[in-house]
């Protein structure tokens, strides 16, 4: 996939997701130069955000009692509770530094309290757009590329809400790595083929 319709969108490559993070992925820096070098190429680039007030509902500390990576129930469904994380305005935040940063957009997501926000498209009621689908579409975009952190979350989610959308979707795995929280990547990757997205090295 190439040329002018084609769109790379880069998930969350911030500290806190690599080596030394609040919520680190493992090797979740070795997937840097690659990335770099796959936005030389793309014609149109994305850069994904985590950016959530401290206050957030997806944190664990929140919700005094709560153990982080147990689950609660929310308004909009099944919640996994983290470790407090990319937290607007804090170096946790900031991308990791040896990230290109040159993209054409910066989205960021997961800044309402009440709500978290894995997919570049919907927060996690699956209803509440982002406005990444508009964006692409006013300018001609029919085919995205997923890089990223963490595969099993943010990259997926966001990866079967594009396939659903109707863009043409893969996911390059080696470019990104994973959470694996209690069979999470196994169940991610079933729902991403499901969901038609191409899963490619
Ligand atoms: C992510 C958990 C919480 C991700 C973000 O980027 O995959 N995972 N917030
Ligand atoms: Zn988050």
């Amino acid at each position: 996939m190439a040329g002018p319709h084609h769109a790379l969108i880069v998930i969350d490559i911030q500290n806190d997701f690599c080596p030394g993070g609040a919520l680190a992925v493992a090797g979740g820096d070795e997937i840097l130069p690659r990335v770099n070098a796959l936005m030389t190429e793309a014609p149109v680039t994305v850069l994904t955000q985590d950016w959530h007030p401290a206050d957030h509902a997806s944190f664990a500390e929140n919700h005094p009692g709560a153990a982080p990576f147990s689950q609660i129930a929310m308004p909009y469904g099944a919640q996994t509770l983290w470790p407090a994380h990319c937290v607007q305005g804090t170096r946790g935040a900031d991308f990791h530094p040896a990230l290109r940063t040159d993209a054409d957009l910066i989205l960021r997501k997961g800044f309402r309290r009440a709500i978290d926000s894995y997919s570049a498209f919907f927060e996690n009621d699956h209803t509440t757009a982002t406005g990444l689908a508009g964006y692409l579409r006013e300018r001609g975009i029919t085919e995205l590329t997923f890089v990223g952190l963490a595969l099993d979350f943010c990259v997926a989610w966001s990866a079967i809400d594009a396939a659903k959308l109707g863009f043409r979707t893969r996911v390059l795995e080696g470019a990104c790595r994973a959470i694996d929280l209690n069979g999470s990547l196994d169940a991610a990757r079933a729902q991403m083929l499901a969901a038609g997205v191409g899963l490619e090295p």
